[in-house]
């Protein structure tokens, strides 16, 4: 079963992986705190200038200039003649998210313009992209709380916990119909295939979650399908699909793809990280949150290494009393907060050095600088 750990590792930890990340943690631990670990990406020199050579510019503020008005205009795709319904699907964009997706696409869009004819303009059909994978990333969240019968999220209650379970499985539907509504104006078949099969791996990958592995090493590849297909499909997808929008050359979507990929599983594996390092008032929603809800997330799986204990309690997905609080202080006092950082590291690498294959330009430095903000964000 090695193999299928292996395919799923960025080739820079292609090696023993275990081993891997045994040699380099006790180097590890005298450059990194418990909770954050800053690294500086090879495409980025330290004295502020980029690779393109222009001054850092904030990869937010850049790619908000082509998303001024989004959170109006996904709101114009939700229209409904139920005032109920409007306001359940309206009420996750309020601007209070932190639009990531958005803008990596639109960066994403620019760089591959720019690339391919040095057009400087993102089309509508490629802004268009965006508004649908932020309103396909916000219906997984709608259905994700009713799945794990979350009462907060994002600091406020959840559409389930305002409205109830039914309702809310209606308002998450209602927001990915108007998404596949959007996609089909577009009119590109290529683009709707990429952006549907998101829609199948966000399911798979939920209902992967559900599962237990109690193989060790099959339960890292379920881990990081799982990642894969929960969180990054939805941004190598949208990636990918801007990048066909933008240029015909297959080479470049296969580097929007897997830029896409593997920021996606990098931030996935912070987001795990921050589920036991970050205060809940931070996140605005609980912490411990994964253990709570049975998940062995890859903090778990690494401490499982040195602490053999937590086992037994991986498989009951820990349902006896004391278990979560006895997990989390395992997971505290090993080395999986620094492990998990570690691997989000190399994917962040294996973007980086995949993004820079593209002509330079301010947004290509923008998506390098991107892959280090997931690094090193906070919440
Ligand atoms: C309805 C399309 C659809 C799918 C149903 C429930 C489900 C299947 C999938 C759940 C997928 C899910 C919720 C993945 C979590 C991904 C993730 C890391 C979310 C947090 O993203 P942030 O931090 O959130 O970008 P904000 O609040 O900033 O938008």
């Amino acid at each position: 079963m090695w193999y299928k750990v292996w395919m799923w590792m960025p080739c820079t930890v292609q090696m023993s992986y275990f081993n891997l990340v045994k040699s380099i943690t006790s180097a590890f631990r005298n450059v990194c705190s418990v909770s954050r670990f800053h690294h500086t990406t090879p495409g980025v020199c330290c004295c502020g200038k980029t690779q393109s050579g222009e001054k850092y510019t904030d990869p937010f503020k850049l790619g908000w200039r082509d998303l001024k008005g989004l959170y109006e205009d996904i709101k114009k795709e939700l229209l409904t003649s139920t005032a109920e319904l409007k306001e359940m699907s309206e009420y996750y964009f309020d601007g209070k998210g932190k639009a990531f997706r958005p803008v990596i696409v639109v960066l994403m869009a620019r760089a591959c313009n720019i690339h391919h004819n040095n057009s400087r303009d993102v089309q509508a059909s490629q802004r268009a992209i965006a508004l649908i994978a932020e309103m396909i990333h916000t219906a997984s969240l709608v259905h994700d709380d009713v799945i794990d019968d979350a009462t907060s999220r994002r600091g406020k209650h959840t559409v389930n916990k305002i409205w109830g379970e039914k309702k809310a499985v209606l308002a998450g539907d209602l927001i990915l119909s108007a998404a596949s509504i959007a996609l089909a104006r577009i009119g590109n078949t290529t683009v709707i295939s990429i952006l549907t099969q998101v829609i199948e791996d966000l399911v798979r990958g939920e209902f992967l979650q559900l599962g237990s592995k109690e193989d060790e090493n099959e339960r890292f590849a379920h881990y990081l399908e799982k990642t894969f297909k929960k969180t990054a499909s939805l941004i190598a997808n949208s990636c990918k699909a801007v990048s066909v929008l933008g240029c015909p050359d297959p080479a470049v979507h296969e580097i929007a793809y897997q830029y896409g990929r593997n920021v996606g599983i990098a931030f996935q594996l912070v987001d795990d990280v921050l589920d036991f390092t970050s205060g809940s008032e931070e996140m605005g929603k609980p912490t411990s949150a994964d253990l709570k809800l049975g998940l062995a997330t890859g903090p778990v799986l690494f401490a499982c290494r040195q602490f053999p204990d937590m086992n037994a309690m991986i498989m009951r997905r820990f349902s006896s009393p004391g278990d979560v609080d006895r997990a989390r202080q395992y997971v505290l006092q090993s080395d999986g907060v620094q492990q998990t950082t570690y691997l989000a590291q190399q994917y962040c690498h294996r973007a980086v050095r995949e993004i820079s294959k593209l002509r330079p330009s301010p947004e290509r430095d923008a998506l390098i600088q991107l892959s280090e903000i997931v690094l090193t964000r906070e919440k």
